[in-house]
Parts: C-alpha cells; structure tokens; sequence
C-alpha cells in the first residue's frame, strides 16, 4: 500500500470510534484530512446523528465544512466538552510522545486535543522514531514581536544540547511563516534526535520570554493508531 493509503486506513479506523452526538477536535494535515472525509461521508449517510467538531486550523475548519461536518468553536458554549480528537503527528516515540505542528497548528491544536477526554493520533509506520527530533524539526510558535531575539534566547537556552541549532521558519517570499494565530516559527533541529530530559527541554522552553508554545506533545497521546506496510493496523493505548 501507498503511504497515502496507509494514512487512510489509519484514519478510518480512528473515525470507527466516533459515536452520535461527540464533539470532535478536528486535526490538521493529510492524515487527519482523510479522518475528515470519512466523517462527512458518514455524516452525510445520517450515520453520525449530533455530531459537530472544532477545527485545529483555518485549513481544517473550510475542509469540514467543505465536507458537511458542523463546526463548534473552543470555548464555544457553556458546557461544551469534546469527547475525542482525532489527529496525525510528525512523530511519535516509544513513550507516545509526539512532535506536532510541522504543518504549522500545532497551537491551536494542543489546545483542543489537551481540552478533550481522549487524544487518538493517526499515523503510518514512518512516523514512529526512537527520540523526537529524529526526522525534523521541533516547531516553537512565536510571538512577531522580537521574533529573532526570541530565537537568540532559544538558541542560548539550548546551545549545549548535542547537534542542535534553530532558525526562524520561512514562508514565501523570504518573509516569515506566519501561523493562524499571526505567530512565526522557531524550527529547533537536533542532529539524530533529542538527547535529554523532554519534560526539561519543555519546561525550559515555555520560561522564555516571547515563546508562546511548541510542537512536543508529551504524555498527551491517550490512543496512538498505527498503519503498517504490511497492512495491519495497530492500535496502541
Ligand atoms: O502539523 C501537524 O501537527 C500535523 O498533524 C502533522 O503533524 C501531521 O501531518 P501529516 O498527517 O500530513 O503527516
């Protein structure tokens, strides 16, 4: 099977958990984009009587609606609860630590996917890596504002860390990328993985001054599903 394959099987089966009347935080990405038209082909079936999702993005939000997936937004009513999200990741470790946001929401999605009871991540086999870091960067959103101090401060915090060294992320025209939220990217590589504690690495992160949050995920995953090229599909709690 095609990767692409793979993500939609992975996908599928994640949607199998979806019951009538959840709200569902919507991921973002191409994996997640499979999830999304299988909801709205069921949906559209009348099969998920109820059920509305929030979106991680401004891409996944025009795709639910594009699709026929009601949208609700975080916060949105008084007792609004979301029952179940469902997104890809960059990459998950042994320990269902995940990097997300290489696609950019990784904001907005640790907001819905820590506010909801459980987080189901769907990912093919190549997703999964002995340490995060391994096959890019970890994304720290910034504020604009003294953005390349920011990534001084960053790159200070975290010059001992073996192979490690940080840019701002571009976006067209030689100008910053600019995330939903108006934010830029701090893009952190570290040379074959991060050697060190995460929960350090996170902590230290969060202290500076003008980061607003970054793509770990870490002990936040509840279900991480898994297709595998030779076509089983595992589910991992
Ligand atoms: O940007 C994101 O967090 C996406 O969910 C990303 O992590 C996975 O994107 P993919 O499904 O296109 O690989």
């Amino acid at each position: 099977p095609t990767q692409d394959e793979l993500k939609r099987a992975a996908a599928h089966r994640a949607v199998e958990l979806v019951e009538p009347g959840m709200t569902l935080g919507l991921g973002t990405g191409s994996t997640a984009a499979h999830a999304l038209d299988r909801l709205g082909d069921l949906l559209r079936a009348g099969a998920l009587p109820g059920v509305a999702g929030v979106p991680t993005s401004l891409k996944t939000e025009a795709h639910a609606a594009r699709v026929g997936i009601p949208l609700l937004s975080l916060g949105g009513g008084p007792d609004m609860k979301i029952h179940l999200s469902i997104d890809g990741a960059d990459e998950v470790d042994p320990d269902l630590n995940l990097v997300k946001g290489r696609g950019g929401s990784l904001l907005r999605e640790k907001m819905i996917e820590g506010a909801g009871d459980r987080f189901v991540v769907i990912v093919d086999e190549s997703k999964l890596v002995p340490r995060l870091g391994c096959t890019g960067a970890i994304p720290v959103e910034v504020v604009p504002f003294g953005a390349r101090h920011t990534l001084g401060l960053i790159r200070e915090v975290f010059d001992g860390l073996p192979g490690f060294h940080a840019r701002l992320r571009e976006g067209s025209e030689d100008a910053p990328f600019v995330t939903d939220n108006g934010n830029y990217i701090v893009e952190m590589f570290f040379e074959d993985g991060i050697r060190g504690d995460l929960r350090d690495i996170s902590d230290r992160l969060l202290r500076i001054t003008g980061v607003v949050e970054h793509g770990m995920f870490l002990r936040m995953a509840t279900t991480v599903i898994v297709a595998n090229k030779d076509g089983t599909v595992a589910v991992i709690n």
